[in-house]
């Protein structure tokens, strides 16, 4: 792994991307605060809010009184690629391996808030609090849309079929299937029915502590010039690429579900290779997205002038799975530079580049990702050099 800073690492090598599974010891590490030693035995997830009953549940209690489910997904930190934008965006300089993908198992929430009878219908918002926070730092609390909450989010306790690590959550996690990993909230102590994100004075300064920080200003898109994004009590669009169309009357998007994307595995970033008896280059590669599923990749190997599909290899593992692709590649010995491309079952692609911050972007347009001062969400395709040898 490699280490940002004391609390964060990102995978080390490609090829540990392309694994089915991240093996547990490789997945990334985003945390803003010290991982806090947790007494399972002691810990407990509050349910509050527009609910029959508030309850503090005990950790026992959701393994033995509600059955468990399990999703394959992989997971994107919103800054993954941050170390792509120029000038560099603040934050750590994450170049690609803030990713990981898991066999998430535990309770699904649907269960837990209908025993409790939460207002699912008229509460459209879930609160999730993580409960490591010291003195008065801000609280890790992110609003979920309640529609995506009975869908498919899980109070998770397993990786991989083993225990959650520290590091990861444990003893439990909110999982949020296909969503950027600023979602899924870490060592989850309270869980709230409300009919509104948390954005006003109530949740700013409750108990000293300001819970809306990681919702309303952190994991938005904001432009070169501009200090501050638009606080919203509520939106009605979840998709972050729709978000980031810009004409939908949000100023600044949401990172809610992860946008397409793709990563070359093999050649790896300035390779030399060698072509085989028949001439091939094997290119090899993962794909993933959001809430609608990977359709298409293609490969270019003139830096993004023409392109071919790729075929997808191996298991389907789900909709929020990576999937694998190839393309038999049969190049000229040279230097030359290629690239992936994703398209999701909506159509939606990877945009070419990053805007210049003077262009002031709110959206993806033109083909170009917008420079955002976070240096959220790019997605944009990463070309590659590649040195073919052998005779002509
Ligand atoms: N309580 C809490 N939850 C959190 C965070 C955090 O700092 N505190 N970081 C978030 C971010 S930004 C990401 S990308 C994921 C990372 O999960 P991982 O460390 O298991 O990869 O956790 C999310 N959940
Ligand atoms: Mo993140």
């Amino acid at each position: 792994m490699l280490r940002a800073s004391p609390e964060n690492a990102q995978t080390d090598s490609r090829e540990n991307l392309a694994k089915y599974l991240t093996p547990r010891e490789q997945h990334y590490i985003r945390n803003h605060y010290r991982t806090p030693e947790i007494d399972r035995a002691e810990w407990t997830v509050s349910l509050t809010g527009m609910v029959d009953e508030s309850i503090d549940l005990s950790m026992d209690e959701p393994e033995h009184d509600f059955s468990t489910e399990s999703v394959i997904h992989t997971m994107e930190c919103s800054g993954n690629g941050r170390a792509y934008f120029e000038p560099d965006a603040d934050g750590d300089q994450w170049t690609f391996g803030a990713i990981g993908t898991t066999v998430w198992t535990g309770t699904p929430l649907r269960d837990v808030l209908a025993a409790y009878g939460a207002a699912t219908d008229e509460g459209p918002w879930l609160s999730v609090m993580g409960g490591e926070t010291i003195d008065d730092e801000d609280v890790f609390c992110r609003s979920i849309p309640m529609s995506k909450i009975v869908d498919d989010c899980l109070l998770a306790s397993e990786m991989n079929g083993s225990p959650m690590r520290s590091e990861h959550g444990y003893p439990v996690r909110l999982v949020v299937p296909g969503w950027f990993g600023n979602n899924s909230v870490k060592w989850v102590d309270r869980i709230h029915v409300t009919n509104e994100m948390v954005s006003g004075e109530e949740w700013r300064s409750k108990d000293g502590r300001d819970y809306t920080e990681y919702q309303q200003s952190s994991y938005r898109i904001v432009p070169a010039g501009e200090d501050a994004s638009e606080r919203y009590a509520d939106v009605g669009e979840f998709s972050t690429y729709d978000q980031l169309r810009a004409t939908n009357g949000i100023e600044n998007a949401y990172f809610f579900d992860q946008l397409v994307k793709s990563i070359v595995v093999t050649p790896g970033e300035d390779a030399t290779v060698s072509r085989s008896s028949e001439g091939v280059v094997s290119v090899t590669g993962i794909a993933w997205s959001g809430d609608d599923p990977v359709a298409r990749v293609e490969v270019s190997t003139d830096g993004g002038e023409t392109w071919s599909d790729a075929e997808f290899v191996g298991p389907d593992l789900g909709p929020y799975a990576v999937r694998k692709f190839r393309y038999a590649w049969r190049p000229d010995p040279g230097t030359h530079t290629f690239c992936s491309r994703a398209t999701d079952e909506r159509g939606r692609t990877q945009p070419a580049t990053i805007s210049d911050p003077d262009e002031g972007l709110r959206g993806i347009e033109n083909g170009k990702y917008p420079w955002n001062r976070k240096g959220y969400g790019n997605n944009a395709y990463e070309p590659l050099g590649v040195t073919v040898t052998g005779e002509e």
